[in-house]
């Protein structure tokens, strides 16, 4: 059935379900609602923390076969046409690597948004090691924007350190270097001063955005929530730019409007503004 009276963008994300509702598939369908992008999920794995065990992660990935049988529904649903953009964010695993970057690969992407969630606040960064490989071989050269924080921004420039604004600087254009895509890295919490900074690197525009502060710890769900936005904004033909510019403009009104729960983290709230 087809009926053209509504004609919204529309945006896919390719991500896991945090259960507690801050971070992951939800923080990206509510800041692609927030943002009038219609938004679609290909669910690739499932977090549901442990209150018992200090809110550890508890990770349990989808099959193989039904990331890949969701994908297929989507991309049957909505043809090239409709459906130009997609958002990345955890796989968690090389098998799910694996099967989103062949079902990626089936059909021409105008955006692909890479969020490259290597592991989440309070895991070991050691036990994410192949996951991270696969992430860097099978994705990312596919990736035309990738939103890197600090870690991830180590990570895949290959830095020792960055601690300074001009650290951040050298990583994005180190990332782009490597990869070709548009870089905005996230200095979040962790660049020491008053301002919330993330570097934008295009190969010729390399511009930092700025934002007081919002308190010195970690919210969760901001640094997905503003990969969604940037995913939204280029849905509806946004520049890079400018897609990041309202990224970083959502996702300061969302830390300041979030929400608190018996959870040892505050969660964005991208519906407040
Ligand atoms: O914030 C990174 C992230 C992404 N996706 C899922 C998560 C988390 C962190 O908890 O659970 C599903």
């Amino acid at each position: 059935m087809t009926s053209t009276q509504n004609n919204p963008a529309i945006a896919l994300t390719i991500a896991g379900s945090e259960a507690t509702g801050g971070a992951g598939a939800q923080a990206d369908l509510k800041t692609f609602q927030q943002l009038g992008v219609f938004g679609i999920v290909a669910l690739s794995c499932i977090v549901s923390f442990d209150p018992k065990q200090n809110w550890n992660h508890r990770f349990v990935p989808v099959d193989a076969q039904v990331i890949a049988d969701q994908l297929e529904a989507i991309g049957a649903a909505y043809g090239p046409d409709q459906l130009d953009t997609v958002k990345i964010g955890m796989l968690g695993t090389p098998v799910t690597i694996d099967t989103v970057a062949q079902s990626l690969a089936s059909r021409d992407w105008k955006n692909v948004v890479l969020d490259p969630v290597l592991i989440c606040k309070g895991q070991e960064p050691g036990a994410a090691l192949d996951t991270d490989q696969a992430l860097k071989r099978e994705i990312l050269p596919k990736a035309s924007f990738v939103t890197p924080n600090h870690f991830e921004s180590l990570s895949l420039s290959g830095m020792s350190e960055i601690s300074t604004v001009e650290h951040l600087k050298e990583a994005t254009q180190r990332i782009y270097d490597a990869s070709g895509a548009v870089v905005l890295a996230k200095g979040g919490v962790r660049l020491a001063g008053a301002e919330a900074v993330d570097v934008f690197y295009d190969g010729s525009t390399l511009e930092v955005l700025r934002a007081p502060k919002v308190g010195e710890v970690a919210v969760s769900g901001a640094g997905c929530s503003l990969a969604a936005a940037v995913t939204a904004e280029l849905a509806k033909g946004a520049t890079p730019l400018d897609a990041a510019h309202a990224a970083k403009d959502l996702v300061t009104r969302a830390i300041q409007s979030r929400v608190s729960s018996h959870a040892p983290f505050d969660a964005v709230w991208q519906g407040a503004s």
